[in-house]
């Protein structure tokens, strides 16, 4: 087992089992959401996971160790501590040696579940180009990591906060693959078209893991980026999120928020402006997320890493 990694009992004994595992981010509940509802919804997730069938495996940097699946006392902790630390691939080490709190995004807990063993992983949505890169640089890392660590991401797609067309290309030159789940369109988050299309639409969870393996047999090492729209009852008008989204965008500009500010920022103002609103369709995308990310993580047990 390697040095830094701590198992819960629950992982321990699923790993023991060859049992199907989940793995979640700890981000999403320091800084995507606000407490209480992002320790509850942390919790129901998880739950989520275990009623279909795979076991969850919350990942977060406590104590100088990468925990892989978390207690109660850990959840609650990430949810209210103003301490923890937004966990990014670059920080990784600092977080571990000099024993802080730390939240792993969608890269760092991608680089944790690979380390862990665990091959599916399940969030909201991934971090990507930002509006305006071509001045600001401004490219979340998950992108890079999407690029070289092996861990299918299921997620909404990507929130128009960002450029999702540019997004959807620095994938294709990455050669990461754009995986659509019961609808050819590429998903926004909040709505469930973004006007582009996925790669390929594989809508059960059986020819996913096919072509995740395939994959990986090929010798292709890097994610696959698994996209699950919202249902239809718990999306956004597409008006009024666009509209919103403007708003937040501008007064992160006004504000001048920079770096790995700029993605929490944006999430909380949107919460703000849509009177919590956003905040439901959120949850709503994560749950029906750990529901595709169960059996899909159940159909890659048949294909060992
Ligand atoms: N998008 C969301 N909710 C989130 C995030 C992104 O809709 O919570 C978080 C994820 O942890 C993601 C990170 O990995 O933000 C991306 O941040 P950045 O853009 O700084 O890389
Ligand atoms: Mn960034």
């Amino acid at each position: 087992m390697h040095h830094f990694l701590s198992f819960s009992p629950e992982v321990a004994n699923a790993r023991a089992a060859g049992k199907a595992i989940v793995a979640l981010e700890s981000t999403i509940i320091s800084h995507g959401m606000p407490y209480p509802q992002n320790v509850q919804t942390a919790r129901e997730v998880e739950q989520i996971i275990r009623d279909g069938g795979a076991v969850p495996a919350t990942i977060a940097v406590i104590n100088g160790k990468i925990c892989i699946g978390l207690t109660d006392e850990q959840l609650e902790l990430l949810g209210q501590s103003p301490e923890a630390m937004k966990v990014s691939r670059r920080d990784l080490a600092y977080v571990l040696s000099q024993n802080k709190l730390g939240a792993t995004t969608v890269a760092a807990t991608m680089i944790c579940a690979a380390l862990a063993g665990i091959s599916v992983f399940v969030t909201g949505g991934i971090g990507g180009v930002h509006r305006g890169a071509e001045t600001s640089f401004d490219i979340s890392a998950d992108l890079q990591e999407l690029a070289q660590t092996n861990v299918a991401v299921v997620c909404a797609g990507v929130k128009s906060i960002l450029d999702i067309g540019l997004t959807l290309e620095y994938l294709e030159t990455q050669g990461v693959p754009v995986v659509s789940v019961g609808q050819p369109g590429f998903p926004a988050f909040f709505t469930r078209e973004s006007g582009f299309h996925a790669d390929f639409q594989l809508d059960t969870a059986a020819d996913q893991a096919a072509f995740i393996h395939t994959k990986w047999r090929l010798g292709l090492n890097g994610g696959v980026v698994v996209s699950n729209p919202v249902p239809e009852a718990d999306a956004m008008q597409k008006e009024e999120i666009d509209a919103i989204t403007l708003q937040a965008l501008q007064e992160a500009a006004e504000n001048g928020v920079t770096g790995k500010k700029v993605t929490p920022f944006l999430l909380a103002r949107i919460k703000t402006l849509t009177g919590g609103r956003s905040l439901a369709t959120n949850i709503a995308l994560v749950k029906n997320n750990a529901r595709v990310g169960a059996e899909l993580a159940r159909a890659m047990v048949e294909y060992p890493i």
